[in-house]
């Protein structure tokens, strides 16, 4: 590994004043990452605002080739353009790229990590390392430890996905525009091509030509890729529903090898990063509204499918700016500086 080991490191954040980016310095301190410098990057725009960190403000600057002189990481979470064009920059400055876009996760030799499902993925000398989709993530690490167990040969997911996915801007059109249809009042349209609030769009990321979403086809790819078996089905349908933060999913899993609720809850109980939440006597079942802010993916309503043999129901629940997006990608350098 051509990765030294130090006793901290310098840490650069490519779209430092996101709705992700935001979360990434956050956690770093959270987790007590052992950051030497800290290093907020975006575009020209944010350029002189301050970050806090650690009790101290640094001030963003503006992304350019130069950025990435002693850096040893950079997390980036601007978009698969920006990652496209400085990918090359990053790597030839000797700093390991953990990327949050959509720009290689497909890519046969970067390695697309989930800490608690594949991290022997990420190899011995990484470059560039990619972050999946945020409802893939979630999904993946209830699905791991039931495939090892029993063997997935199909999922059905219908999502229920946060306005915040989409970024702060979106987080702000679905408030105004609640206020506005509260109000009487004609609401405004940014992000989305139709209203959001009080309504649930069928409709993340762009269309394809077989009918399908790129967020669906991510479910898809993404999650053979991570799981390591190309022959594992997946019938995704996303969807976007007016919640600020945290993705909700229905998943149909169907097995290989015969499979119980009771077996799954107790086997979903000791899974790492997962946390079963399953009382319907009590009314206990996963809530965005609770998982927001936590670091867990929620698992609950775990039941049999009443109309098929070896398969079963699951509800999961994730906050997708943690989980989905910055805290993986934290977890991702924790592994490597383990690792070294
Ligand atoms: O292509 P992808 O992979 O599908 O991703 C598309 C977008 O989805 C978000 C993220 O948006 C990304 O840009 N995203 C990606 N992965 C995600 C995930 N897993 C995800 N969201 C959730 N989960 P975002 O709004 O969260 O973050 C954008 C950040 O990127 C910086 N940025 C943009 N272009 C850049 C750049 N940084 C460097 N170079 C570039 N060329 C961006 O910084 C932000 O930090 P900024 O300076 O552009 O914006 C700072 C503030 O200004 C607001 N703003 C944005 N656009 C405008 C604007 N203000 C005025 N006018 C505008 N046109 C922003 O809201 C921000 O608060
Ligand atoms: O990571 O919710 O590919 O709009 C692209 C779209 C993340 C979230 C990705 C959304 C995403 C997203």
């Amino acid at each position: 590994m051509s990765f030294k080991k130090k006793e901290k490191y310098n840490v650069g954040i490519v779209g430092a004043t996101g709705a992700v980016g935001l979360r990434m310095t956050t956690i770093l301190e959270e987790r007590n990452f052992p950051v030497d410098r800290l290093f907020p990057l975006a575009s020209k725009r944010s350029a002189g605002q301050p970050i806090q960190f650690k009790g101290e403000s640094v001030i963003v600057e503006e992304l350019t080739e130069k950025s990435f002189a002693g850096l040893d990481f950079a997390l980036f979470s601007a978009g698969a353009s920006v990652s496209r064009q400085f990918a090359e920059a990053c790597v030839k400055a000797g700093c390991i790229m953990i990327d949050n876009s959509s720009a290689f996760r497909m890519e046969p030799n970067v390695p697309l990590v989930v800490p608690e499902v594949n991290p022997d993925a990420i190899g011995n000398d990484p470059n560039i390392i990619a972050n999946p989709n945020c409802s893939t993530i979630q999904m993946v690490v209830a699905l791991h430890p039931i495939h090892q167990k029993y063997r997935i040969k199909r999922v059905v997911v219908s999502t229920y996905q946060s306005v915040s996915g989409s970024g702060q801007k979106a987080v702000s059109e679905l408030l105004t525009q609640s206020m506005a249809v509260l109000d009487n009042k004609k609401i405004d349209k940014q992000v989305y091509p139709h209203q959001i609030a009080f309504n649930c769009l069928p409709h993340i990321d762009a269309f394809l030509e077989n009918g399908y979403t790129k967020e669906e086809m991510k479910m898809v790819n993404e999650t053979r890729k991570i799981l390591g078996d190309e022959n594992i089905q997946v019938s995704p349908t996303t969807v976007r529903v007016p919640v600020f933060y945290s993705h909700s999913e229905a998943v149909n899993i169907e097995t290989e090898h015969s499979i119980s609720a009771e077996e799954v809850k107790s086997l979903l109980a000791n899974a790492a990063g997962v946390r079963v939440v399953d009382g319907p006597e009590k009314n206990e079942y996963p809530l965005a509204i609770d998982a927001e802010g936590k670091d867990d993916v929620f698992v609950g309503r775990i039941r049999d499918d009443i109309s098929q043999k070896n398969a079963i129901n699951l509800w999961v629940v994730s906050d997708n700016l943690r989980k989905g997006a910055a805290l993986n990608a934290v977890q991702i350098a924790e592994l490597i500086i383990q690792r070294v």
